[in-house]
């Protein structure tokens, strides 16, 4: 190992710009990054410039992403979030690295930093490659600079690419690194990618049955809302996408979290036709849902287990004409609808995996099939195609045994991993493979819709004093700690129809989180609310009590 960079320059750039100042609270490299209070971000960016660049020396010089982004999290807040060289999110251990590397004073900084470049047998010497997106929050621009010093501080080389999506930053590490492998490693690449194959499974015919080819676009007034721009010019009329909330202040009153959280509208939606399609996405474009109100004003939420039956059953379409056999699997977590859970075993007949929240569960899983959908119910998610899928699809689509039927399916099947954003789920991509289907089947948002129905549901969040005395198995569905809690949920859960419910610890906020579904809505507020005061009495709640709807006293 050698060590050409004088490590000094980290304290100084540490003391001079980013101090990290008297404060102790304790920070986790969680499931998306850190992420919190913009003002408290600045010195964690800056030592995320200097993990990515150390990082970047252990792949000999690979570039990897680092994203400012707090998502769906109101304007207030920031985040980052390092990308490794596969696109993927980064590594376990070095989400521990990262917490450390936070957690030290700045007096302890350079020291800890040597501790890193020894522990992992850096090269100080070797190349490295730093690659920085961020989203449209004011404050953005600063932490982007941090990351920057972060970088410079170890003699690091950088690109910025300014105002990206979460996924496209993914998408340009994965390419960097992996040549020739998935498309052009530049922004405009992806774009011509995404949509020449939505343009050649779409062919010349716009329209078809209950399909109409319109879509209004909630761009969140983030990231989402610029891009989609980019993509409506390559588009042209093979799509026509109006797009709104382009330019408030992020995530306020629109947004996919909004929309699903809310199970309402977002603000800001122009003027429409009753059942005009609509989607949401999140401040960086990750994450996606469907809505419409129909003509007697009721409002209708598709959410992302909506979306992976419907690429699942699809995909199973294809894959039953196309002469190859493939397992294909979807994996969901507790959140899914109960009903979506039934109808994927029941009539869709496909494997079905549940798994811990946050992507990169259901990334790791949705690996172990052939063909894997994933997605969150809250809209996060994707499709992967492992490369023994892939080399058997392109193998049999030029073999002369494959029948002319086959290879059509084939084809498709080629042009759907062309489609999507295999490296993380992207709500453009997202939107652009759903469109394809749902042009396929001539199918309105109603008729998607009517595929089967969902169980009312709710989400509650309770104020705890300590969210870290929760503990969950079984993919968060039962809860071991604190003790005896789950024999009450269970007890309660018995007294409504098709009722579930469970409780976790937010990844991302400092609260304890309750689902809760059941036949019909007054139930799920029953429940909701019995569970909620379950939790606050349990575990010294803070705040205000959660309180019986009026309705039911
Ligand atoms: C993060 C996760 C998301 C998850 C959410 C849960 C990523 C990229 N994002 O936003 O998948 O649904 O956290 O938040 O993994 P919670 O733990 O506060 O409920
Ligand atoms: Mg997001």
């Amino acid at each position: 190992m050698s060590s050409s960079v004088d490590l000094r320059t980290v304290y100084a750039f540490a003391r001079e710009f980013h101090s990290k100042g008297p404060n102790i609270e304790k920070l986790l490299y969680g499931t998306a990054g850190f992420r919190t209070l913009h003002e408290k971000l600045e010195f964690i960016a800056f030592r995320m410039g200097l993990l990515a660049t150390i990082r970047s020396r252990k792949f000999g010089g690979q570039a990897i992403g680092v994203m400012i982004t707090a998502s769906h999290n109101p304007e207030c807040d920031n985040g980052v979030k390092i990308i490794d060289p596969k696109g993927e999110m980064l590594e376990r251990d070095w989400e521990t690295i990262a917490t450390d590397l936070v957690n030290v004073p700045d007096d302890r900084l350079e020291s800890e930093v040597a501790k890193i470049i020894a522990q992992e047998k850096i090269d100080m010497g070797a190349q490295s490659n730093v690659f920085i997106g961020m989203d449209t929050r004011y404050h953005s621009p600063a932490m982007g600079r941090a990351v920057v010093n972060g970088v410079r501080a170890l003699k690091g080389n950088l690109r910025d690419f300014g105002i990206l999506t979460t996924p496209m930053l993914h998408y340009l590490v994965y390419t960097h690194n992996v040549r020739g492998a998935y498309g052009f490693p530049t922004v405009d690449g992806y774009v011509s990618k995404l949509v020449n194959a939505f343009k050649r499974l779409r062919g010349d015919v716009y329209e078809n049955g209950n399909y109409k080819n319109f879509i209004l676009f909630d761009g969140a007034n983030g990231v989402g809302s610029l891009k989609m721009h980019e993509f409506n010019r390559q588009l042209g009329p093979s799509l026509e996408c109006q797009v709104f909330n382009s330019n408030g202040k992020i995530n306020h009153n629109c947004g996919a979290d909004f929309v699903k959280t809310n199970q309402r509208a977002p603000h800001g939606l122009p003027e429409h036709e009753p059942n005009t399609r609509c989607v949401s996405v999140d401040g960086d474009a990750d994450r996606i849902v469907y809505f419409f109100t129909d003509s007697d004003g009721v409002f209708h939420l598709l959410d992302g287990d909506r979306i992976a039956t419907l690429i699942a059953d699809y995909l199973m379409n294809l894959v039953k004409k196309c002469g190859i056999s493939l397992k294909l699997g979807i994996v969901q977590t507790a959140y899914a609808n109960g009903a979506s859970t039934d109808y994927i075993k029941q009539q869709l007949k496909v494997d079905v995996a549940c798994v811990p929240t946050g992507v990169k569960h259901l990334h790791h899983k949705a690996l172990e099939y052939d063909i894997g959908v994933y997605f969150e119910a809250n809209g996060h998610g994707t499709v992967i195609f492992s490369d023994s899928t892939k080399e058997k699809i392109s193998s049999a689509s030029r073999s002369n045994e494959t029948s002319n039927e086959q290879k059509e399916s084939l084809r498709k099947l080629l042009l759907t991993i062309d489609i999507i954003n295999e490296t993380v789920g992207d709500a453009i991509s997202d939107m652009l493979l759903v469109e394809t289907i749902l042009h396929a089947k001539g199918f309105s948002l109603k008729d998607w819709l009517a595929t089967y129905e969902d169980l009312p549901n709710t989400i509650k969040k309770v104020k705890v004093q300590d969210r870290n005395i929760f503990e969950t198995t079984d993919a968060e569905r039962v809860c071991v700690k604190p003790d005896g809690l789950q024999d009450k949920i269970d007890e309660l859960v018995r007294k409504y129809k098709r009722g579930r419910a469970f409780v976790r610890p937010s990844g991302t906020e400092d609260v304890v989180r309750v689902y809760a579904e059941a036949e019909n809505n007054d139930d799920v507020q029953l429940l909701a609310a019995e569970v909620s005061i379950l939790v606050y009495e349990m575990a010294n709640g803070v705040g205000e009590k959660p309180s019986i709807p009026q309705q039911k006293l």
